[in-house]
């Protein structure tokens, strides 16, 4: 007996309200495979062009701890991308696919990562904003319903952890420096706050994907309610540090127990996202020269692959 797609839509439904995860042979609605592609291929871009403006400083790092710290993290962030584009891939769409609609300017990637890093403080400032606003959202996905993205997730989030207070100590190491050092890690909050407030995207009623990608527990929350966690967690830390949040509007609202804050300047958020941030051309320009400087690393992957596989044959 044929199954309607009302039925099928209906147990999927139920499964997802169940707690129950999804898996790439399980069936599921077209709109479903496309909101999760599309948000999980963004995600992978945001890792490795996200790689761009940390690996700017590994050469210039102030010694050799530092230096090997951040190259563990920005190897960090493509070993992220590996696992996102595989965990994308089990919807249908292959890698090549992916990569080709990133470097053909069709994808979007995380805002953030078109704002340039200036000093060696901004290296501090990614590690404990920009990571610690991508925990307080990646902590919610790994709940999602999509096994492959949950599982991801959750061992990601373990590696963002140690970004994050990598970031921290850089900044608080600056903030207890010389006076030049101090006002270079104020220098690099003051300019990584918005962005790093507006990365969780806009808010309710500007957010179009949301009610759907609640619904169906991709997003367990909204941008909104993330955006609040985030600024309640990072505050008092900016205190510790003795560094000012560029924000006069905040203020601890004793009964709430929460922050209000002020308002971003969302028109710069959409100008970003629609390529023309500071850095938007260098970034795009940049992957596609890694990506074509890297064709011969491919091809000898695939060559040795195929030999292996003749060989196991003959075996
Ligand atoms: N940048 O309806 P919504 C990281 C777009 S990883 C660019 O609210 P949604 C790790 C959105 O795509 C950071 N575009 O969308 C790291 C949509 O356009 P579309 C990345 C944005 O999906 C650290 C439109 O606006 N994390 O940092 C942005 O419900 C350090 C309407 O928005 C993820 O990708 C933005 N910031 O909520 C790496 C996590 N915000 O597609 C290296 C997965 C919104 O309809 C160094 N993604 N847009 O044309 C998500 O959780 C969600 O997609 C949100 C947006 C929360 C980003």
């Amino acid at each position: 007996m044929e199954t309607n797609i009302n039925t099928l839509e209906q147990q999927f439904q139920d499964k997802i309200d169940k707690g129950q995860k999804i898996e790439p042979k399980d069936w599921m609605p077209e709109m479903y495979r496309k909101q999760l592609t599309r948000m999980m291929s963004q995600h992978a871009h945001s890792e490795i062009i996200g790689m761009l403006p940390e690996g700017n400083w590994i050469t210039r790092a102030p010694n050799l701890r530092r230096k090997a710290i951040l190259l563990a993290k920005v190897q960090d962030e493509a070993g992220h991308g590996l696992y996102l584009y595989s965990a994308a891939e089990t919807l249908g769409t292959s890698r090549e696919e992916l990569l080709n609609q990133l470097h053909t300017g069709k994808a979007k990637y995380s805002s953030i990562f078109n704002y340039p890093s200036l000093t060696w403080a901004d290296i501090g400032a990614i590690g404990w904003l920009v990571d610690g606003a991508a925990i307080m959202n990646q902590t919610m996905l790994a709940k999602g319903s999509y096994g492959p993205y949950s599982r991801a997730m959750t061992r990601i989030c373990k590696e963002e952890s140690f970004h994050n207070r990598q970031g921290y100590e850089i900044l608080h190491t600056l903030a207890h420096g010389t006076n030049e050092q101090k006002e270079m890690a104020q220098d690099a909050l003051n300019r990584w706050w918005w962005p790093a407030v507006m990365m969780l995207g806009p808010t309710e009623g500007n957010s179009p994907n949301t009610e759907q990608t609640m619904k169906w527990k991709i997003k367990l929350e909204t941008n909104d309610a993330i955006r609040q966690r985030f600024i309640d967690r990072t505050v008092p830390q900016a205190d510790v540090m003795g560094l000012k949040i560029p924000d006069d509007k905040l203020v601890y609202n004793e009964t709430t127990k929460h922050y209000a804050y002020g308002e971003p300047n969302w028109n710069e958020f959409y100008e970003v996202i629609k390529g023309n941030g500071p850095c938007n051309k260098k970034r795009l320009d940049d992957r596609n020269k890694a990506h074509d400087n890297g064709a011969w690393v491919r091809a000898a992957a695939e060559a040795y692959a195929s030999k292996q596989h003749i060989k196991n044959k003959v075996a």
